[in-house]
């Protein structure tokens, strides 16, 4: 019975003294993605029936065409914090540059900047396989009461405040961290309320779920293709499964739950790899570390990576933390 569990917002309550930066402003932000996370899952429920579906005929920085919904939602996500007055500046896939929040009437005093992914995995909207938000949040190192600049955005992943995800799926869930270990909210739709339905969830340090576009397989560094050759040997607790949704928060938030992980390799095709660093990787790393897993670009730590550009992609490995260690092992002996 949902409504025995703590609502979120009981819980950002509870949990705001736990959080150094006391000024409640965290807690405003998170209630604000929270917020424009209901308003998105209703038209994401929706999309089949509206004519939101299909591409919007632009096409985003990245080339990729753009959904109506990828347009719907960043419009929704950046306009809930703008309007709340609680940021300085954002981050989004869908924006070519980086975007100054001039709250001049608080003389640029908001200490947040957030770094978003509106809707990941958009390409399954038409087809009705689950879709997430990504978002990352960071306390910015210019001087308050300046104009945000690009050095707030290219922080390293480990000076994250808070990291989470929300999944529009067969049920609407919001997954975050503060730093404190991860949480996990299902939306009841019916009254529109997140419950805590899934506190201090935690990757099994074992698993036996492995989730890569086998499809590049010919285009993997060596140490990739003897790692997922390894995972389909017949012997001890092999071979393992192969589960691929091509939405990360849903892979990501799976593995999270059952064990396993999570890759996305370079390849010819793709010679840095396919996802964003600032607002696909470092905050699944963030959240993958909260949860006792690990994220790496194959070789070092993605909290570790110092950025250099706003839109820059990386290899990603993602999961259990003993079977990153094993891939890594490979990338070692083969790279
Ligand atoms: P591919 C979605 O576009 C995404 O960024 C991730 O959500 C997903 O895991 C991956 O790319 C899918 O990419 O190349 O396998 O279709």
């Amino acid at each position: 019975m949902l409504h025995q569990h703590k609502t979120l917002g009981e819980f950002i309550n509870e949990n705001q003294h736990a959080f150094k930066y006391t000024t409640g402003e965290l807690s405003s932000l998170i209630n604000s993605i929270r917020l424009a996370a209901k308003v998105v899952n209703h038209e994401v429920n929706k999309a089949g029936l509206v004519d939101i579906t299909g591409a919007a005929g632009d096409v985003n920085v990245q080339g990729e065409a753009q959904q109506k919904l990828d347009v719907y939602a960043n419009d929704r996500f950046i306009q809930t914090m703008i309007n709340r007055n609680i940021v300085c500046g954002i981050t989004s896939e869908e924006e070519d540059d980086f975007i100054v929040v001039n709250s001049k009437d608080k003389n640029h005093q908001n200490k947040y900047v957030v770094l978003i992914d509106p809707l990941d995995g958009s390409s399954n909207i038409d087809v009705n396989v689950s879709v997430g938000t990504i978002f990352s949040i960071y306390r910015r190192i210019t001087p308050i009461g300046t104009p945000v600049t690009k050095e707030d955005f290219l922080q390293e992943g480990k000076h994250q405040v808070a990291a989470g995800y929300i999944i529009y799926g067969t049920s609407t869930m919001l997954v975050y961290s503060t730093g404190h270990g991860v949480n996990g909210f299902t939306l009841n739709p019916a009254i529109g309320t997140f419950y805590l339905s899934h506190p201090n969830m935690e990757f099994p340090e074992d698993g036996n779920i492995y989730s890569v576009n086998e499809g590049n397989y010919l285009e993997f560094p060596e140490g990739i293709k003897k790692y997922i050759k390894y995972c389909q040997q017949i012997e001890d607790d092999r071979p393992y499964t192969s589960r691929y949704i091509g939405s990360l928060a849903s892979d990501f938030h799976r593995n999270m739950i059952k064990g396993g992980i999570y890759m996305y390799p370079k390849s010819t095709k793709n010679p840095e790899g396919k996802l964003r660093l600032l607002y696909e990787c470092n905050p699944m790393a963030f959240l993958a570390e909260q949860a006792n897993g690990k994220a790496s670009d194959g070789y070092k730590r993605i909290l570790d990576i110092k950025p250099t550009q706003l839109h820059q992609r990386v290899p990603f490995i993602c999961g259990s933390r003993n079977m990153v260690d094993k891939a890594e092992e490979f990338m070692k002996q083969y790279s």
